[in-house]
């Protein structure tokens, strides 16, 4: 942390990350212990960059301020902040106002809004201007308290995220892949989704009848695809890949009321996404929270992937993203 005399204040940056096995259910919503393990793979461009510096000089107000691309953020956002804030706060013993500002850098208009960036980036930051040195583990931990999914952000490349019980036990670790994976992301919609996604969770723990059998499967899905890539089997991974996202949103369709984040256009990607494969190359689709196709493939088919569903989808935008670096201090 820089001490400039009135505070400490540092700057970290992190980057988006794609579930590749989904987490999808809480089973502590305080603590955000999740229902099952994750695996998911960190991408380069899509980067958020988050400084924050506490105010020791001044008397404490209880009010945080959160800028997130230099425009002021109040209410759901900086509540969210704040409650991440207090939990550094608690750990380092300390009482003082922050200042958070927030860049995302996208290559485009993504709709990718992800939490899982900007929690990281946040955890680091805030944890290192609050003078407290954690390890990759600890920081994970703490990521995870901001939002499930920004634990695995900490580590670049393939990551895998442990549920575990409790809050010393829930973190993610970095995976090796022998594998030079890559994600192709097609633009359905950039617009914003109506349920929020952990809205949506709740509902399906709560309210589906597939939902356990989901749990069931996620677990053998992990393993297998842990098991394909520690062989390096590409095609393997894909359609464990495709089959769990789908699983994921069975859950999603069978909640009362119902969560539909698919569009048409979510259709038509699905259908492209199948015709390239069918044409040779690895291709395999999965879907998040939202309307947006991204296809898992290898870094060395990506660039034909990603032309062949620019063919095959006129007008949607695509792109293809390498795996990406893990959370970073800035000076
Ligand atoms: C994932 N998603 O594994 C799953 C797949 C979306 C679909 O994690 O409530 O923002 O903050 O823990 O991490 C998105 O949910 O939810 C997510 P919280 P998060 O990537």
């Amino acid at each position: 942390a820089l001490d400039d005399g009135t505070g400490y204040h540092a700057v970290a940056s992190a980057n988006a990350n794609i579930a590749l096995i989904k987490y999808w259910g809480k089973a502590d919503e305080a603590l955000i212990i999740p229902r099952m393990s994750s695996l998911s793979l960190t991408l380069a461009d899509l980067e958020t960059t988050t400084s924050v510096s506490f105010d020791r000089s001044g008397r404490r107000t209880g009010h945080d301020r959160l800028y997130i691309d230099d425009s002021e953020r109040e209410g759901k956002a900086l509540q969210r902040v704040s409650a991440l804030l207090d939990v550094v706060r608690d750990m380092a013993g300390m009482d003082a106002d922050a200042v958070v500002s927030s860049h995302n850098t996208m290559p485009y208009e993504a709709g990718l809004a992800s939490s899982s960036s900007a929690f990281a980036a946040l955890a680091a930051a805030a944890s290192h201007a609050a003078g407290l040195q954690l390890d990759e583990r600890e920081l994970s931990r703490l990521a995870r308290r901001g939002s499930g999914s920004a634990c695995r952000s900490v580590y670049g490349g393939m990551a895998l995220w442990h549920a575990g019980h409790d809050d010393a036990s829930s973190y993610a670790e970095h995976i090796d892949c022998p594998l030079d994976l890559a994600i192709v992301v097609i633009l359905v919609s950039g617009e914003q989704k109506k349920i929020p996604s952990r809205e949506a969770m709740r509902r399906s723990v709560q309210t589906s009848a597939l939902y356990d059998a989901w749990v069931r499967s996620g677990a053998d899905d992990l393993e297998q695809a842990l098991e394909a890539v520690k062989l390096g089997d590409v095609a393997r991974l894909g359609a464990i890949v495709q089959s769990n996202s789908l699983g994921m949103h069975a859950t999603m369709m069978t909640a009362r009321p119902p969560v539909m984040y698919w569009l048409p256009g979510s259709v038509a990607a699905l259908q492209a996404v199948d015709e390239v494969r069918q044409g040779g190359l690895n291709a395999w689709a999965t879907m998040d929270a939202g309307p947006n196709v991204k296809v898992l493939t290898t870094q060395r088919e990506a660039a034909r992937v990603e032309h062949d569903l620019r063919a095959a989808l006129p007008g949607f935008e695509v792109h293809s993203h390498v795996a990406g670096p893990g959370v970073r201090l800035r000076t």
